[in-house]
Order: C-alpha cells, then sequence, then structure tokens
C-alpha cells in the first residue's frame, strides 16, 4: 500500500523523552521542574523535534521518582503547579510542537489514598481496588502462587494488620490495581480523559503489558529461562502467561484506543498511545490490534541491543518491516530513563553515533530520543549502594565485578546513571542548576567537555549532525511516510554487508539513504538509489550537504548520506 501523504501527525512525528528532574533547574533547588522545560523549549524548537514525552510529575513520594503516583489530579511540588502545566501546554503548542505524557495505569503508590483505605481493612469499600489474595496454608504465610514480579522474586507482598497479599508486579510499594474491578477502569479513565482534555497530545503507558492478571489466579508453568530481556519478557525460572500480555490487556488496548480517540475527535486533534511492552516483534504488533484498532504505537526495545554492524542493522529492519507493515508504524529507541546510554554501544564514538542518529531518522518509524542522546552523554557509572534508585537498593547483592554484564545485556542495576542531569554548558553544574547548588545527582564528570553550548558552535558535532537530520526530515514528507524499498532489491545496487541502503518513497519523491558501518571507505554510485540522474542533493554525518558531481561517491569510515531527488521519473 502507498504510504499517505496525510498520514497522521503522530506517524510523522520525532519524540524528544524529557526526565523532568534531569533536565533544567529553574527554582534552584537541585531538582528540574516544569518552568525548566520551559526555558529550554527555544532550545528544542532549534534542535527541530516535533514531540515532547515527558517522564511523570505528578503527586508522588518519589521512591520511584514519579512511576509512583499518588494523585494524579496534582503535580508534585518540585515540578511546579497546574499553572505551570498550563504553560508548558501553551507553550509547547505556540511553537508548533506536541506533548506526550506518561500514564502509569498499572499501579499507584502505596501511599495514594486508594491504596491506604484499600488497606486498611478487608471490609473497605476500596478492598477490591487492588489485588488481595489469601495466603496458602499453613496460616496463609505462603504467597497465594507463585507469580513473579517483573524484577524476580515473589510479586506478592504480605500485609500483617489485615493478613492477605497484595500483588505488586514491579517494586513492593507500587501495588497494582484491579482492573477487573469496572470502578477502577472507570476512574483511571477519568484521569486519562482529564489531561488529554487538558491538551496533552498523547500517552506514553508504563509497562502496560502487565494490566491485566489472569481471573484463575493459576501457577504461571516452569519455563528454563533464567532472566527477561527485551524481546522475550518470561524468566525467572517461568513464562508469565498469567501476569503478563494477558488477552484481557489486548482487548484493553482496542478500548482505551476508542476513548483517545473520541477525545481526538471532541477536538478535531489525533491523540496517540505508546505502549511500554517487551516481546519479540510479532508479540508487540499485538497491541496495535489486527485492525490498527489497539494502541497506535509500541516500543521496540530490540533496538537497544543490535549490534553496530551492516548485516545485524539489517536484519533488524527487516524484521521490523515484516511484522509492521503499513499502516502500522514502528518505532526507534536507543535509550531511555532505564537503560544504558547508547553511545556506550559504540564505544563512546561521537562518529558511530552520527551513523546511528543518520539511521534513526532516515529509517521508516517513530524515532525517539532520550533527552541528552544528541549530545553523546554517557552512563555516570556509580555504585549499587550509592543509588537513589530504588532498583539499586534490590540488587545490592550482585557483586562490583558481576555489574558489567548486566550493563552489556542492556540491564541498568543503578538506573542512576543514565539520569544524569542534562549537560547545557561547560561551567559548574553544567548550567543544570545554579553553581552553588548540589543537584539531585551528580554531575558528570565530563560535562565541560559534552555539552550543549560546546556543540552548538560546532558545525561538525552530533548535536549538529541530529539537528540537520531533523531538519531534513521535517522538510521531506519521504522521510516522514514514505515505504521502505531496500536497494539491492529495487535497484540492483551491489554493496557489502556493512552498507545498509534503502530508499524512502513517496508519490514521486525518492530519498535514498547509504549507510557505513565498516571503518574503511566503500564507493557507492549514489545517483542509482536516487531514482534520477539529476536534482541530486546529498546530506552526509561527516561532512554537511554537497552537490556531488561525479557519478561515484566514496563513503567513508562510518558515514551515512543522504540523497534527495524530487523529479518526477521519466
Ligand atoms: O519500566 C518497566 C521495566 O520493566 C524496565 O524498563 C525496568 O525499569 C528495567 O528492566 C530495570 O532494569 C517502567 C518505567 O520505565 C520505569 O522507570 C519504572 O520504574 C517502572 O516501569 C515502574 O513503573
Amino acid at each position: 500500500m502507498e504510504s499517505d501523504r496525510e498520514a497522521p501527525w503522530w506517524k510523522r512525528t520525532t519524540v524528544y523523552q524529557i526526565y523532568p528532574r534531569s533536565f533544567a533547574d529553574s527554582d534552584g533547588d537541585g531538582v528540574g521542574d516544569l518552568r525548566g522545560v520551559i526555558g529550554k523549549l527555544d532550545y528544542l524548537a532549534w534542535l527541530g523535534v516535533e514531540t515532547l514525552w515527558l517522564s511523570p510529575f505528578w503527586e508522588s513520594p518519589q521512591a520511584d521518582f514519579g512511576y509512583d503516583v499518588s494523585d494524579h489530579y496534582a503535580i508534585a511540588p518540585e515540578y511546579g503547579g497546574l499553572d505551570d502545566f498550563r504553560a508548558l501546554v501553551r507553550e509547547v503548542h505556540a511553537r508548533g510542537l506536541k506533548l506526550v505524557f506518561d500514564m502509569v495505569l498499572n499501579h499507584t503508590s502505596d501511599r495514594h489514598p486508594w491504596f491506604l483505605e484499600s488497606r486498611a481493612s478487608r471490609q473497605s469499600a476500596r478492598r477490591d481496588w487492588y489485588i488481595w489474595r489469601d495466603g496458602r496454608k499453613p496460616g496463609g504465610r505462603a504467597p497465594p502462587n507463585n507469580w513473579r514480579s517483573m524484577l524476580g522474586g515473589s510479586g506478592w507482598r504480605w500485609d500483617e494488620a489485615s493478613g492477605q497479599w497484595y500483588f505488586a508486579s514491579f517494586l513492593g510499594f507500587q501495588p497494582d490495581l484491579n482492573y477487573r474491578n469496572p470502578a477502577v477502569k472507570a476512574a483511571m479513565l477519568d484521569v486519562v480523559r482529564f489531561w488529554l482534555r487538558e491538551g496533552v497530545d498523547g500517552l506514553r503507558l508504563d509497562i502496560f503489558n502487565a494490566l491485566f492478571k489472569d481471573a484463575s489466579f493459576a501457577d504461571n508453568p516452569f519455563s528454563w529461562r533464567p532472566a527477561p530481556t527485551e524481546d522475550d519478557p518470561h524468566g525467572f525460572f517461568q513464562r508469565h502467561v498469567h501476569t503478563i500480555d494477558h488477552p484481557d490487556t489486548l482487548a484493553f488496548a482496542r478500548e482505551l484506543r476508542a476513548v483517545v480517540d473520541a477525545i481526538g475527535d471532541e477536538s478535531a486533534t489525533p491523540r496517540f498511545l505508546v505502549g511500554e511492552v517487551f516481546g519479540d516483534a510479532k508479540t508487540l504488533r499485538r497491541y496495535c490490534g489486527e485492525a490498527a484498532d489497539g494502541l497506535h504505537l509500541v516500543f521496540l526495545f530490540q533496538t537497544l541491543r543490535t549490534r553496530f554492524h551492516g548485516g545485524a542493522v539489517r536484519a533488524l529492519i527487516e524484521e521490523i518491516e515484516g511484522a509492521f507493515p503499513e499502516p502500522f508504524s514502528p518505532t526507534y529507541v536507543f535509550g531511555n530513563h532505564d537503560r544504558p546510554r547508547f553511545i556506550h554501544r559504540v564505544d563512546a564514538s561521537l562518529e558511530k553515533a552520527k551513523l546511528l542518529a543518520t539511521l534513526q531518522l532516515t529509517v521508516r518509524g517513530v524515532p525517539f530520543v532520550y533527552y541528552g542522546e544528541e549530545i553523546g552523554m554517557e552512563n555516570h557509572d556509580a555504585p549499587l549502594h550509592e543509588g537513589l534508585d530504588p532498583i539499586a537498593a534490590r540488587f545490592e547483592w550482585v557483586p562490583s565485578w558481576l555489574v558489567p554484564a548486566f550493563k552489556a545485556r542492556g540491564i541498568l542495576l543503578n538506573r542512576d546513571e543514565c539520569r544524569a542531569p542534562m549537560q547545557w554548558d561547560a561551567g559548574p553544574n553544567a548550567g543544570f542548576t545554579p553553581p552553588t547548588v548540589t543537584p539531585w545527582l551528580p554531575m558528570h564528570p565530563r560535562s565541560a567537555a559534552l555539552n550543549v553550548a560546546a556543540q552548538q558552535d560546532d558545525p561538525t558535532s552530533l548535536l549538529r549532525c541530529y539537528r540537520c537530520l531533523l531538519a531534513l526530515r521535517r522538510a521531506l514528507p519521504a522521510l516522514q511516510s514514505g515505504r521502505l524499498e531496500w536497494l539491492d532489491r529495487v535497484e540492483h545496487v551491489r554493496l557489502p554487508d556493512d552498507v545498509v541502503a534503502f530508499r524512502r518513497v513517496l508519490g514521486d519523491e525518492h530519498v535514498a539513504v547509504f549507510l557505513n558501518f565498516a571503518s574503511h571507505t566503500i564507493r557507492i554510485r549514489p545517483r542509482e538509489g536516487a531514482g534520477s540522474p539529476r536534482a541530486l542533493t546529498l546530506l552526509s554525518n561527516r561532512r554537511g550537504t554537497r552537490m556531488p558531481t561525479a557519478e561515484t561517491y566514496a563513503l567513508g569510515a562510518h558515514e551515512g548520506v543522504v540523497v534527495w531527488d524530487a523529479r518526477p521519473r521519466a
């Protein structure tokens, strides 16, 4: 099917993730806030990203830095108030940008008034808002069944006062809501409607795959898998068939879609949902609905682990293209607030990072850029016992020599490492917070070298490369919604495995992309990919823009080029 020029905005957009605590501190308390984000909107507009996703900033004890909500209608004071939020929406929209929220549907904080009431007694009117069960004999002191949390260990927590267990898919202070209770579903859909009506353009759905648990409470079956991965969430020696990817969760994706679409119709602004779900591409696609009537997008985390190798990258794109053909749209994610920063997968090489940025911003799908990726921000290594992240405390028993092995598998045991404050300039505290203030997490020691101010002035920087690519993508509809064709199939262009070569086609517009993953030069014939011998413009991640005159082009080590041809074909 021909991709259409009028594809909805959320399919054509580029997303930039902001971890509000770490982005910009406007009031000098060492913690980033909403006014801080507003102060950086001109930078984001300059960079050229189109949609901003903010991690949670609601009222919360901050035990998991906002992924433990205690009031869905109030903003945590350290981030600002409702007026600041409204100003943010206004200012984002005034710049033609969009705003996406994190929505934690699966659980609340254990200090949420709903849970406090639920926990108070077995007779509480809200008892059934969470998942409570009697334990097994003797004395009910053994958990009701073998269900594990996503982090290993039993997901059941014992409540001494009421003598029952409650279930928590993630950490113990994040009790799971009971979606089988219609009142819970209605209350959470009200939250969704409230914020969308406040002008939020989309929602990122936290651990959406865990929403419904099986009503039978049967044990999960045994498996030999020791640990989960992004593309296979089963592990800890069981298949989580009763706790994740439940058919009722898939049905709920469609129900939620209808709610969100209805709000879009009310205001004539379509909104979108992107789900945090885990599994192989085919499993994830099911969340989008067979008739594309489920979640608009899902994160594809396999991109987090793909090797820097032409063949591996091509295989990844082929898998994704196979699982997400039109009208579905894939996503390309290199990092987020839970994962090691992606620059380490390319040996901290800014040149290799430019090649991956070229891939991410030209391939078919919605790119998600995590704050700081555009300047090559690095992990800030820290021992587990220093972690503020609750995961760090949970894994404190892991010996330090084993930690790098987890990282190499894409697992951060101390997520503080990828949440260091944004590096704006070379000054003390890197412009994140005033020099005399102690930031909530220490600044990265390399902030004097790796920062926005320095890279804004340097036309060869990673930042300027992102900006150039984002501008090109905004200018060329084919890059936003064109179909993807492999050049060796359509033009019989023969290239070594090290070069990933495809083109994006929309109507008469052809945009060819050549990505050299090798560390040596490879000659290409760019015009073949473009479709016409005329009207070529070429953008290189290493050399900026130029018009090639020769028939062949020497594609340098780790160079990516984008070749544009808008002429009608003969
Ligand atoms: O994360 C869910 C999740 O399973 C992982 O990304 C997890 O953080 C990682 O495997 C641990 O190394 C989501 C949020 O993105 C995360 O920040 C929250 O802590 C979590 O849900 C609970 O809300």
